[in-house]
């Protein structure tokens, strides 16, 4: 095991399509088929993985995966590589720091060089993050349906494999009636709702109709720049508001909590620009009595790997979107991450994110690659 600097011969970027086993339906567009930047970094005899989770188009962000793919090809990549060896992984974003934004690609190469550097020492991802447990519990979300009953099947089928929490996905005149059906049919399952910023501060009558169904949280409600409304609304509401697009930095959970603007926090390494910084996020938010959890953007095994070494530090006190690879994939990249009956799945414990894309299934799913 070296101790010694991380050498990086060789970055390639592989853009990956499955098929998800159902459409994502949520207030901004619905995806069928999952495609992702996967980033290796080639180290010696090592590589190290990483997944970016910028979508196919700029709707739950600005980011998407042809700006990704040139952030990453023509600046970012070139960036790290100038560089030389990496003495430790925080240089990764020193050395990025010139380019503003583009947080999602940032955070697919950083975690594919912190996975090589952990490799080479043999340590666990979740362990350097300071994992508190080797379980994390896990919970589901749930697209926009056809019906209400074709969601409740949906919601009947996740429950009965364990899940800790469903979330489901609202959009404004598919809201509160549907909530309501949901929370009369399952009085005792914990529900989130995540409009994914569909809502004004005008709709806080319906914010206070879905208050009256005892959710664990209202996800997103209002625009993602709007820090002062979603204070004003949460004013009104005894259901913790959530903020998921809002929260881009540490220093943007910062000022939220502090504004008054959530009371729960979701956690996505790749918006908030890599997995250090997501730490960061947590430590903010822990530090100020906020309960965070790792939230998901259909992620592959690799990106799952990293989610899951997350959801295990200290200051995550709720279910995760962290969900089995079968509620995604028929087949996925990596080996398949289950989920226990009582609703938990094993945080990997091998050295990096402990999991590795099967080259086989890789050639399969491979739609472009590009090393340099
Ligand atoms: O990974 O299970 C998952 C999806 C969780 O709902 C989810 N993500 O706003 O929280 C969110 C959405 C964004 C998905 S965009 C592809
Ligand atoms: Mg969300």
């Amino acid at each position: 095991m070296s101790e010694t600097a991380l050498g990086i011969r060789s970055v390639e970027l592989l853009e990956v399509a499955l098929p998800l086993v159902r459409p994502f339906r949520t207030s901004f567009g619905e995806e069928g088929e999952k495609r992702a930047i996967l980033v290796a970094v080639g180290s010696e005899e090592l590589a190290g993985w990483g997944e970016c989770v910028a979508s196919p188009e700029p709707r739950y962000s600005e980011e998407w995966l042809e700006g990704a793919w040139l952030a990453l090809a023509e600046h970012l990549v070139p960036a790290v590589l100038a560089g030389g060896p990496i003495r430790e992984p925080e240089d990764v974003g020193r050395r990025l720091a010139w380019v503003r934004g583009h947080r999602m690609a940032k955070a697919g190469l950083e975690a594919a060089v912190l996975d090589a550097w952990l490799r080479a020492r043999g340590r666990s991802l979740a362990s350097y993050l300071g994992a508190a447990r080797d379980r994390v519990e896990c919970g589901v979300s749930v697209g926009i349906a056809s019906s209400i009953d074709a969601l409740l099947e949906e919601i009947r089928g996740y429950l009965a494999k364990g899940y800790r929490r469903i979330k489901l996905k609202i959009e404004p005149g598919r809201d509160v009636e549907v909530v309501r059906r949901v929370r009369a049919e399952l009085p005792d399952t914990p529900l989130s709702v995540d409009a994914n910023a569909a809502y004004a501060l005008s709709d806080a009558p319906l914010f206070e109709a879905l208050d009256e169904l005892g959710l664990v949280m209202i996800e997103q409600p209002l625009d993602h720049e709007d820090l002062v409304d979603h204070a004003a609304l949460q004013a009104r509401l005894r259901t913790p508001i959530c903020l998921d697009e809002s929260i881009r930095s540490a220093r943007d959970a910062a000022a939220a909590i502090q504004l008054g603007a959530c009371r729960v926090i979701n956690i996505k390494p790749g918006r908030v620009g890599g997995i250090l910084e997501a730490r960061r996020v947590h430590d903010v938010a822990r530090s100020l009595g906020i309960p965070c959890w790792i939230g998901g953007m259909l992620e592959t095994g690799v990106g799952r790997a990293a989610n899951l070494a997350l959801a295990a530090m200290p200051g995550v006190a709720m279910p995760g979107d962290t969900s089995a690879s079968e509620r995604y994939f028929t087949q996925d990249l990596t080996d398949p991450f289950e989920l226990a009956p009582d609703g938990t799945m094993a945080v990997p414990q091998g050295p990096g994110i402990g999991v590795q894309p099967n080259p086989d299934r890789l050639d399969d799913c491979a739609v472009r690659r590009m090393t340099t």
